[in-house]
């Protein structure tokens, strides 16, 4: 018997906010390591996420949603992060939501179709295709668009096809030695994504406005015996939003803590105490220097 190829390569996931990049991500690697929601930007770093399975190593860019509109610094640096990562990969994942075609998609389409590497158009969120008659002549419309791609319809959310999906990514890697352990699961530290976790929370906690105004900076980080300590700082724009993220009698907040937490416990694989205060930083979001100590890197 012959020994497998050993392959390697990194795989950017891309496409409007919304469309499941993240969940897509989650789903592939088995476990929740990007945070998700139903509002649009909720990624706002790229991320890797590592998958090794015997022979083959996939190095997964979970990447900001490509958005119009806001021209903040920090809606800059996410577009500018999620082009990057079309830069050197050996596959791009191009996801879409099911037959909906936006200004935006065509935006991801604009830079999509001038890389060199294998492209899979994958058709995501099948699970709540209504008007199946629809699926078909859209496929071939995709098709038409991207020749050399493969496409894929897959519900991230329910795991449909993604073995497949898993598959056509493998035979598209490069034979290559792997790049990372095969126990490493991303490139973040324990601290990003435990601030990450505290902001999924607000996303998913509030209204349409306030998320997009809120940071979430981790000051400690502390394993004491079997207990993780870790103080978050919810930062946000303004003094109204304060009082929001902190509810009536600290209602909200304590709620934030609680979710987050337990989300924390099952990531580390420890007992966690968590400390969350919430402090008014004016402009945060539209000041480059704020951004970059927020861990927001302008680099390049
Ligand atoms: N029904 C259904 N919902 C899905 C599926 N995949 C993702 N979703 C939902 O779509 C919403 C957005 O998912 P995300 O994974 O956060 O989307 P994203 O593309 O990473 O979004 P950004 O980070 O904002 O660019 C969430 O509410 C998910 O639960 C799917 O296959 N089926
Ligand atoms: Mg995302």
């Amino acid at each position: 018997m012959t020994e497998a190829v050993s392959r390697c390569g990194y795989v950017a996931i891309v496409g409007r906010p919304n469309v499941g990049k993240s969940t897509l991500l989650n789903h592939i690697l088995g476990q929740k390591l990007a945070i998700t929601s139903r509002k649009p930007q909720t990624t706002r770093h790229t991320m890797l996420g590592i998958k090794t399975e015997e022979a083959i190593q996939a190095i997964y860019v979970d990447t900001p949603g490509l958005h119009k509109e806001n021209e903040k610094a920090l809606n800059r640096f996410m577009n500018k992060s999620a082009s990057q990562a079309l830069r050197d990969v050996d596959v791009v994942l191009f996801v879409v939501d099911r037959t909906r075609w936006t200004d935006e998609d065509q935006m991801v389409f604009d830079r999509v179709q001038y890389v060199t590497c294998p492209i899979i158009l994958v058709v995501n969120k099948v699970d709540r295709m209504d008007d199946k008659s629809e699926v078909l002549p859209h496929l071939e419309w995709l098709t038409a668009q991207l020749p050399n791609a493969e496409v894929v319809p897959v519900s991230a959310l329910h795991g449909r096809n993604i073995e497949l999906l898993e598959q056509l990514i493998a035979e598209r890697l490069p034979e290559s030695e792997h790049f990372y352990p095969e126990d490493q699961l991303t490139d973040r530290s324990s601290r990003f994504l435990a601030a990450e976790l505290v902001r999924e929370k607000v996303m998913r906690q509030l209204g349409a406005e306030i998320p997009y105004q809120v940071a979430v900076e981790i000051e400690q980080f502390k394993q004491e015996g079997k207990i993780l300590h870790i103080h978050a700082l919810i930062l946000v724009e303004r003094d109204g939003q304060k009082k929001i993220i902190i509810g009536d009698g600290g209602d909200r907040l304590k709620k934030i803590g609680q979710e987050s937490r337990l989300d924390m416990q099952k990531l580390f694989g420890s007992k966690v105490m968590l400390h969350l205060w919430v402090k008014v930083r004016r402009g945060w979001s539209d000041d480059e220097r704020a951004l970059s100590s927020l861990g927001y890197r302008f680099d390049d």
